[in-house]
């Protein structure tokens, strides 16, 4: 049995949603004994950034707790969260990154 009720006469047209992978946003987080400088270093080595970049990230940390030091795809960041538990640990610094995925 044919039910034609629900045909409104609007021609509608599904758009194909182009699907992209999704993205992870690394973070570094504030602690009380992790030097200053130590910070400064790990995200000029790990994360590309210049000196004065890095200074100022690591003062956002310092000061709110938190930041996103960078947003990669799962591989990457976790290769990024490895590289950073890694070099801290080796240096016996408490300074702890971690991965979450956006949105
Ligand atoms: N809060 C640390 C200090 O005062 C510095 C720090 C910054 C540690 C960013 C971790 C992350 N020595």
């Amino acid at each position: 049995q044919s039910d034609d009720s629900t045909d409104t006469g609007v021609i509608t047209k599904t758009k194909p949603k182009t699907q992209r992978p999704p993205r992870y946003k690394v973070l570094l987080l504030n602690d009380d004994y992790t030097p200053m400088e130590f910070v400064v270093m790990v995200l000029e080595r790990f994360f590309g950034m210049t000196h004065a970049e890095s200074f100022e990230i690591m003062l956002v940390v310092h000061k709110k707790g938190l930041a996103v030091v960078g947003v990669y795809s799962h591989e990457i960041a976790e290769t990024k969260v490895s590289q950073v538990m890694d070099f801290a640990r080796r240096q016996q610094h408490p300074l702890q990154c971690t991965m979450e995925k956006e949105e």
